[in-house]
């Protein structure tokens, strides 16, 4: 099953709230503001003593304050013009978050619009590529069997429900 959600990700009921973090793991703004904040200061010395994360992997940590089982910490690609492979890391984001939850049996997952704030995405092109990878990789008769879209605006929103529709009516 796949949702579209309208809020802030740190209240998802799920077992995997995805962050989209930076190289270095090291807190921010926006999403992984709100998640550190919400997680309290032990996410922070667990994120330091992983050290950091590439862009396109996929790093786990305990989720602590929140009621998700675990976080997984994401690291999504700068956007510089479409050319440097950002497709291709943006799609890894997605498919190494996926893999990881099958193999933790995690039932649920709950991704933010990763690249699309301050990295500077393009929306439309991002959800493409975050339906794609999801509704390819998800598997019916696998963990995890929900994978919910979480966005902070509607617009957000309204983009990943045509996108969705778009392979519904194929
Ligand atoms: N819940 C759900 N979505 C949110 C929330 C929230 N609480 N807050 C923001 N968004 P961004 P990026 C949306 O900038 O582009 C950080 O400083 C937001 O509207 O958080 O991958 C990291 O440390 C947007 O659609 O992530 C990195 O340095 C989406 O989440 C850098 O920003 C992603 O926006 C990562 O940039």
């Amino acid at each position: 099953m796949i949702e579209v959600y309208l809020g802030d990700i740190t209240r998802l009921q799920v077992d995997v709230i995805v962050n989209a973090a930076n190289r270095h793991l090291a807190g921010g703004g926006g999403v992984d503001g709100a998640i550190h904040r919400a997680a309290g200061p032990r996410l922070g010395e667990a994120c330091r003593r992983i050290g950091g994360c590439p862009v396109g992997e996929v790093r786990a940590t305990p989720a602590f304050a929140l009621s998700a089982r675990r976080i997984y910490h994401t690291v999504g690609p700068v956007w510089r013009g479409g050319s440097l492979g950002e497709p291709e890391l943006l799609a890894c984001c997605y498919r190494d978050c996926l893999a990881l939850a099958r193999r933790e049996g995690m039932r649920s997952i709950a991704f933010p619009a990763i690249s699309c704030g301050v990295y500077g995405y393009p929306p439309g092109q991002a959800v493409e590529i975050a339906v794609e990878e999801i509704v390819r990789h998800q598997d019916r008769e696998c963990p995890p069997q929900t994978a919910v879209f979480c966005c902070f605006d509607k617009e957000m929103a309204g983009l990943y429900r045509r996108q969705l529709g778009a392979y519904v009516r194929r």
